[in-house]
């Protein structure tokens, strides 16, 4: 629809009248990311309180999902039920063999006047079709609270999977914490719009995040600071992580933790006096500036240190991978730092890790199974070889500050955020393709896109959702939909109609003058 179609209804709605009927201003094609394949019709479904959900025994939990989301603004039972699939009046979702060619992550969503039905072979796939069905209902089934309106979803079909198995979005917890609830919240907006890897960046020179056991001075002092200031017992306990991890598994997304080292550990440095070379503490840094850090690399207690901290952390992440950072390790020389990775690196992959670092990490030569991140502001990172690394057998998660680094500002006037990268519009945050961005590496070595949120400058977590939205809808997009089929106009209108689901939300999200918002 044009922007003309949805400005009126929307008003009168939030205007309270609910009598207004809700025309169906919706379609398939609204869904982001876009969808590979749509096909549009007028049978309409309704949902009313005679509507059942109906589940086989895989689909169960994701039915839990769907009924939790449609139960509240609907007020309507939506019982969730095992019953022959000719049932009429049904959402049905079913886990099954027919859309094995989708992949682990594809799902087919089909709307008729009888209802509808979503199949995937995965329970993950049914959940990202869940995602999109969320998506083209009236966007007051955001709301928490009983709403009137007619849940009518539009007709049609979607046959979808994603470009990348990897999609990614990075939250920088250490330079100002985030409690757990607010992690939660933040993995509720991935979801939504199908990312599947959350990295949380759980250390760094202002703050030590997660609890220890092992080493609870990290978090009796590391955990108590923060970009500013005195941060009073910032950081998760181990139960409270897990709870993340579960929460987040729970939406089909895998957590990245991240403990950055050599440098980048000042809360280390001033919480375990041994790390440091001369064993005295440094004092706990509340500063902006990177690169002034490092573990003292040539000493044992460094690399014992690691190991019980990278084994702890690890037995508490189902996850396949353990990001190390590797960053802006500026105090060390070259052969230090290589010296370093040879001896860091190996710890992680003995407690059954896969290694990640940024990008810098490939100039130490690590095992190939290492991934390296590359966030340079422009196609190629100077310094570094990455096609070379590329070349031996390396993988590469594609995150350029110029396009994917969530905390530049949109524009010279935004008060949040940096701009050492320049500024990212919306547009500059979508108009990019992770697959050919790169010099030298093909799409073959391209694991996928992440978002990266770094939080200097963000004291609230109504911050983080100004710098998130609308530009993580571009990086999700870019992640899933075939690259032909990721074009700038079509985008903006239809992130235009999510402004008022994100409203519904209580989002505070940027209202860029790029998209024509209802
Ligand atoms: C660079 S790029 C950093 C972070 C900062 C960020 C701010 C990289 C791996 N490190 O330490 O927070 O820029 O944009």
């Amino acid at each position: 629809p044009g922007a003309s179609d949805w400005g009126p209804w929307e008003n009168l709605e939030r205007c309270g009248d609910a009598e207004t009927p809700d025309p169906i201003d919706r379609t398939l094609e609204d869904v982001v990311p876009k969808p590979v394949d749509v096909s549009t019709t007028d049978a309409e479904f309704e949902i009313t309180a005679e509507t059942a959900i109906v589940v086989d025994d895989e689909a169960e939990a994701v039915g839990e999902s769907l009924a939790d989301l449609l139960r509240s603004p609907t007020g309507y039972d939506l019982p969730l039920e095992e019953a022959p699939s000719d049932a009429t009046d049904v959402i049905e979702l079913a886990v099954g063999d027919r859309t094995d060619h989708l992949g682990e992550e594809g799902y087919e969503l089909a709307v008729d006047e009888d209802g509808v039905t979503i199949e995937a072979a995965t329970d993950a796939g049914l959940f990202w079709g869940v995602q999109s069905l969320r998506q083209v209902l009236p966007a007051a089934v955001e709301a928490d609270t009983e709403q009137s309106a007619e849940w009518t979803v539009p007709g049609g079909e979607i046959v979808d999977y994603p470009r990348f198995d990897f999609r990614g979005a990075h939250l920088d917890v250490a330079r100002h914490f985030r409690t757990a609830d607010e992690m939660k919240q933040f993995v509720d907006y991935l979801a939504q719009y199908k990312i599947n890897h959350v990295h949380i960046h759980l250390t760094d020179d202002q703050g030590w995040r997660l609890e220890i056991e092992e080493w609870p001075e990290l978090t009796d002092v590391g955990g108590q600071y923060q970009v500013d200031g005195e941060c009073e017992d910032c950081y998760y306990t181990q139960a409270e992580y897990a709870d993340i991890v579960e929460h987040a598994e729970d939406r089909f997304i895998t957590v990245i933790p991240e403990i950055d080292m050599p440098g980048h550990t000042n809360a280390a440095l001033a919480s375990v006096c041994e790390l440091n070379c001369d064993d005295e503490c440094e004092d706990p840094y509340t500063g902006i500036e990177v690169g002034f850090s490092s573990l003292c690399v040539d000493q044992e207690f460094t690399y014992e240190w690691i190991e019980d901290v990278v084994a702890e952390v690890a037995e508490l992440t189902p996850g396949p991978y353990f990001h190390i950072g590797g960053d802006e390790a500026d105090p060390l020389s070259d052969d230090e730092y290589e010296y370093f990775m040879d001896r860091a690196v190996p710890i992680v992959q003995d407690a059954g890790k896969r290694p990640m670092g940024w990008h810098e990490i490939l100039g130490a030569d690590p095992p190939t199974e290492t991934i390296g991140q590359f966030w340079a502001p422009d196609s190629t990172a100077s310094g570094v070889d990455v096609p070379g690394a590329v070349e031996e057998g390396h993988e590469i998660i594609a995150s350029p500050a110029s396009h994917a680094y969530l905390d530049m500002k949109y524009h010279w006037e935004t008060e949040l955020g940096l701009t050492w990268a320049g500024t990212t519009s919306v547009r500059e945050s979508y108009e990019w393709d992770p697959g050919s961005y790169i010099d030298g590496v093909d799409e073959s070595s391209i694991v996928g896109p992440e978002a990266a949120l770094w939080s200097e400058t963000l004291e609230t977590f109504a911050d983080v959702e100004f710098m998130l939205f609308p530009r993580i809808a571009s990086i999700a997009e870019l992640g899933w939909t075939p690259d032909a089929d990721t074009e700038w106009e079509d985008f903006r209108e239809r992130v235009a109609g999510h402004g008022p689901r994100w409203d519904r939300q209580g989002i505070n999200y940027y209202r860029s003058d790029q998209i024509d918002w209802p």
